[in-house]
């Protein structure tokens, strides 16, 4: 049985202040049916870690070497230091706009498999390869890039975000088939490169305008083990209601 897991990525929103009280607002209203969480901007991290209790607390990206001339950057080590235990990397928005590649993903997963932080790890098509067809060899090439020389038991214990990058933020979101459906490639994908068991076990989210009203159709799919959420994670009342629909 894989527990589902549901994360709110707040990208660029929230002050310290701002996810701290969102935080013990939310935080006592989640239950075991799920594994319910946040990623904040590195600055608000450590006091969200604090504040949280049930909530897990992620980081939206990292940097592959430990030390070093890295302006601007945040490694490992120092979320491993603040006790943080989940990360995203590869959101399509790094991809696109901040040069992430399958590569530097596939370094990023490697730096915090080592450092016993779980991985997000997000994939996902654009529109013009959507519309091309192209989406199912965009899947299986991004995960053979992004997932290349781990462990099958590295793989098993992280979590797979699929995000068509046509339904990030536009309120279009795939179809509940759609959706499915490539999940399932996901899966497909993650068994041929590391063996049915490891597919069994790794943790798929889908990801693009997942809200209140349509997170239910989702998780009762097959291979939809949770949702990666944007804009529908930054109001109190809105998650919550999140949580109350994967009661
Ligand atoms: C995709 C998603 C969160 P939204 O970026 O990862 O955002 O739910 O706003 O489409």
């Amino acid at each position: 049985m894989r527990k589902p897991i549901i994360v709110g990525n707040w990208k660029m929103n929230k002050t310290i202040a701002e996810a701290v009280e969102f935080i013990n607002a939310v935080d006592p209203f989640c239950h075991d049916g799920a594994t319910y969480g946040v990623a904040t901007s590195f600055l608000a991290l450590n006091d969200a870690n604090k504040a949280a209790k049930n909530l897990i607390v992620a980081a939206e990206n990292c940097h592959f070497e430990d030390n070093g001339a890295f302006t601007g950057e945040v490694s490992v080590p120092m979320l491993e230091e603040i006790g943080v235990k989940y990360c995203i990397i590869g959101h399509s928005e790094r991809r696109q706009m901040f040069g992430d590649t399958d590569e530097t993903v596939n370094k990023k997963a490697k730096r915090l498999i080592k450092a016993d932080i779980t991985p997000i790890v997000c994939i996902g098509e654009t529109e013009a390869q959507f519309d091309a067809g192209e989406t199912e060899k965009v899947i299986r090439d991004q995960l053979t890039g992004s997932l290349a020389d781990l462990c099958p038991k590295c793989v098993e214990n992280l979590v797979i975000a699929y995000e068509p990058i046509w339904a990030i933020g536009t309120g279009k979101s795939a179809t509940k088939e759609i959706a499915q459906n490539c999940c399932h490639i996901v899966r497909d994908q993650v068994a041929k490169m590391y063996g049915d068991e490891c597919a069994s076990k790794v943790r798929v989210q889908y990801g693009g305008s997942v809200k209140p009203e349509n997170i239910k159709e989702y998780m009762a799919m097959e291979d939809i083990d949770g949702a990666l959420i944007g804009g529908a994670s930054l109001k109190v009342d809105s998650f919550k209601e999140l949580i109350e629909k994967t009661r």
